[in-house]
């Protein structure tokens, strides 16, 4: 491939397709329910923990950052996948060199508007295709798909990737999220099946 190039995710010589999954069309909406109305005036994310920079954006703040459209693969543990969706927004990659993550930072916590949380190691809120979304197929987020913002993890389960995100925290330890406290497998990679326990 030209320049060496990636395409995420389906590269390594592996299917597209997980395994236990099946391509949908269709995009379905999960979560506790609550589905937070945060109108952009109020919407604020903290970036903070073990950073040398931490940053609070609003609204004009994020939509000021350098924007990038990446094309992924959704896996959501419930066994539907749903190919080619164009996030848009601010990259992790753009976000991590603003705050500068301390030597001793290993795992990311996000903490959203109703109050769901979940975690993952730094390294993948690293990868080239994390975001914070604001659109989806060049449209803003839905509510009820986790607008103003959500984060979005493509190599991970979608129970990763978090609705009406309000706060990024570095942690030089480990702390389940809402479903990984409830029996989801702490990681969540799709291609090992990290579904549960
Ligand atoms: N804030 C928040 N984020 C969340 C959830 C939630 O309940 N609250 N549910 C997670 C789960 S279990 C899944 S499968 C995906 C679903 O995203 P979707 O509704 O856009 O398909 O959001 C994830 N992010
Ligand atoms: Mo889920």
């Amino acid at each position: 491939m030209a320049g060496g190039e990636k395409v995420p995710p389906f590269g390594e010589g592996r299917g597209r397709l997980p395994p236990g999954q099946r391509a949908v069309d269709s995009f379905p909406v999960l979560d506790l329910g609550t589905r937070p109305d945060v109108p952009v005036a109020e919407w604020r994310l903290s970036v903070g923990g073990a950073v040398e920079a931490p940053l609070i954006w609003d609204w004009a703040a994020f939509l000021a950052q350098p924007q990038v459209d990446i094309v992924s693969d959704i896996h959501s543990v419930t066994t539907w996948s749903r190919y080619d969706n164009r996030w848009t927004g601010v990259s992790a990659r753009h976000l991590l060199a603003l705050v500068r993550p301390a030597a001793e930072a290993r795992v990311v916590l996000f903490k959203s508007w109703d109050g769901y949380t979940t975690n993952v190691p730094l390294d993948r809120f690293a990868d080239d295709d994390v975001l914070l979304a604001h659109s989806w197929q060049g449209r803003p987020l839905t509510r009820e798909h986790g607008g103003p913002v959500r984060v979005v993890i493509p190599k991970l389960y979608f129970w990763k990737s978090a609705k009406w995100v309000r706060a990024v925290t570095f942690l030089d330890h480990d702390v389940p999220g809402y479903w990984e406290s409830r029996g989801y497998h702490n990681e969540g990679d799709p291609w090992t099946e990290e579904r549960y326990g």
